[in-house]
Parts: C-alpha cells; sequence; structure tokens
C-alpha cells in the first residue's frame, strides 16, 4: 500500500466523521427551529385592553393572539358578562387568524369580564379571562365562574414533542451523513 492510499484513507475517514457531525449538527439545529412551534400561543393584545378604562361599552372587543388560532366548531367560546352577570355578548366571535372579535350589545358601566377560550395552533385549548371598566364606577366583586366544560388543567405534552423531534431529526440527519460517506468512502477489496 502507497503512502498515498494511506492518505486517502485517514482523510476519507475524517471526512465521514465530519459528514456525520455536520448531519446531527443539522438535524439540532432544524429541531431547535421546529420548538417553538409546538409552543402554546398566547393573548398578546386586546381591545378594549385588559384593566384599562373606556368612556363607553364597544361594539367589539377584539383579542389578539401571538399565532393563528384553529377553527374548529363550538373550540371557540368567549363570554361578556358586567358586574350582575348581564351578557353582553351580540352574536357569535369571528375567528379571522390571529385575531379573534366579539361583538358586543348593550351598555354596561363598571366592571365587565371577557373569559375565552381558544384552540392555539398548536392544538390545545387555551383559556384565560381579563377585565376592563367601563365608566368610572367602583369595580364590584368579581363574579367570574369558569366556562362549563373547559379544562381545568391541560396535560401539556410539550416537552415530549419536543425530545422526539430533536431525536428523530438528529438521528435522520446522522443516518444520511453517514450513508452517503459510506457510499463515497472506500470499500475493502
Ligand atoms: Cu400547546
Amino acid at each position: 500500500m502507497s503512502s498515498y492510499a494511506i492518505h486517502t484513507r485517514r482523510a476519507r475517514s475524517r471526512r465521514t466523521r465530519l459528514i456525520a457531525a455536520a448531519g446531527l449538527l443539522i438535524g439540532v439545529l432544524l429541531s431547535a427551529v421546529a420548538a417553538p412551534a409546538f409552543a402554546h400561543d398566547e393573548l398578546i393584545g386586546s381591545t378594549p385592553a385588559a384593566g384599562s378604562a373606556v368612556d363607553a361599552l364597544p361594539a367589539e372587543v377584539t383579542l389578539t393572539f401571538s399565532g393563528v388560532l384553529l377553527d374548529e366548531p363550538g373550540a371557540t367560546v368567549v363570554e361578556v358578562t358586567d358586574a350582575s352577570g348581564t351578557d353582553l355578548t351580540g352574536g357569535d366571535p369571528v375567528l379571522d387568524g390571529t385575531h379573534l372579535t366579539q361583538p358586543l350589545t348593550g351598555t354596561a358601566s363598571g366592571e365587565v369580564t371577557v373569559i375565552w377560550r381558544v384552540v392555539s395552533s398548536d392544538g390545545h385549548p387555551i383559556s384565560d379571562e381579563f377585565t376592563f371598566t367601563v365608566g368610572s364606577a367602583v369595580a364590584p366583586v368579581e363574579t367570574a365562574t369558569p366556562l362549563p366544560g373547559a379544562p381545568m388543567q391541560t396535560v401539556d405534552f410539550t416537552w415530549l414533542w419536543i425530545v422526539i423531534g430533536v431525536v428523530v431529526v438528529g438521528l435522520g440527519g446522522a443516518l444520511v451523513a453517514v450513508l452517503v460517506a459510506r457510499a463515497r468512502g472506500p470499500r475493502e477489496d
């Protein structure tokens, strides 16, 4: 065996390890990029804003979320009530991507409670509530009750999907790299 052949074999062996490492690295990076897609969306704003005061009950309340919500039948629920529990909604909520608009009707004074439940872009139901005040009335005692049928506690498997994603993509990348390197590498005669 010539020194050239030995040199070539060593070079190829090193190249195989480099390609495998690169495949692993790419897999991990892809997983890191994909991971945020598994996270819950969250409410990032509303009109009227939570805790704000407005002169009169607006024609609608708009909620803005961090991701595009899933429009599944019956999954989107918005309850808007005054301090005495009177329903202030004027029709069904309208979902448009990251925006959820709930028409309102009637008049109100004092604290208005908005209870919402939507399906996050990752398929998980999320829910919360906030209040705003109409006029300058003193805010009365909180009367909000949980939505009927709303999950009290959602088991979150987000971490599991992230781990699975990292493992699958990482192993896949490494496997492809090894196969490519093997196909290109020297054969035993
Ligand atoms: Cu989630």
